[in-house]
């Protein structure tokens, strides 16, 4: 049986990659073999885009290079990894797909929806993520979270109205999408965002869940 594609989504400084780790052991504990991946990355030449991408040297790269470049890195990863890994029957847990393009390259840059949506199913055919968990916070949180780490890349050195664009995509996306997509309040502490996790997690696990 094909394996189930779960994202995981926000803007910046939301704790993503602090959750990760829970929604992997979550499943795990319940007896699924996870793959866990990320975007753009996940193949040593996708990571190599995601280094060129990050680059704070390449500021006003444009913006269709930007999303042919995320587009190229996601074509690669779904042909070494993802693909290979749900017709395995395998899970596969992903740090950010596509929602977070139509979020940062169209919500963020501008870009239409529709060339979004035609390299989507370009790239895609119809593959699209069975459940995608949304990390949510206000910006000005997730901005002074992300800001305790290191050197900014080239997208933490955006400004907080870009982040705001990028916020108001991911909610519209989740407005779109309410079958698919969670909505996870990320603001309060750990213990209380990973018990609303683990409430969605349980519902995805059902057969057929979502
Ligand atoms: N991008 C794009 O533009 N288009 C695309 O199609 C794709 C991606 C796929 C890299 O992504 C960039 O690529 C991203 C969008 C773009 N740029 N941005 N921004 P990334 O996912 O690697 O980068 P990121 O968003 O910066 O993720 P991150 O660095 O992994 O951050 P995070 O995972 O959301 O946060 P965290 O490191 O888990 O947590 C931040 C801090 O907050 C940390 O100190 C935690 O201990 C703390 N934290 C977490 N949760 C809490 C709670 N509940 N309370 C208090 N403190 C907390």
């Amino acid at each position: 049986m094909r394996g189930r594609f779960i994202t995981v989504e926000g803007t910046e400084g939301v704790g993503k990659s602090t959750n990760l780790e829970f929604i992997r052991q979550q499943l795990e504990a319940a007896g699924i073999e996870v793959v866990q991946t990320r975007e753009p990355g996940g193949t040593p030449l996708s990571e190599d885009i995601r280094q060129q991408l990050l680059d704070h040297r390449h500021t006003g790269m444009s913006s269709d290079c930007e999303l042919l470049l995320m587009f190229a890195a996601r074509a690669e990863h779904l042909a070494k990894v993802i693909v290979p890994a749900l017709e395995a029957g395998k899970w596969v847990l992903c740090d950010r797909f596509t929602d977070a393009t139509y979020a940062y390259q169209g919500g963020g840059r501008g870009i239409d929806t529709s060339r979004i949506s035609a390299l989507e199913n370009w790239v895609q055919g119809e593959l699209r993520p069975d459940a995608t968990l949304i990390l949510d916070v206000p910006v000005e949180i997730g901005l002074a979270r992300a800001s305790q780490r290191g050197e900014l890349d080239r997208f933490e050195r955006e400004k907080e109205e870009f982040f705001n664009n990028v916020r108001n995509a991911y909610l519209s996306l989740a407005e779109q999408y309410p079958k698919r997509i969670h909505i996870i309040d990320a603001a309060p502490a750990l213990e209380v965002v990973q018990s609303q996790l683990a409430d969605v997690l349980k519902q995805i696990m059902e057969p057929n869940g979502d």
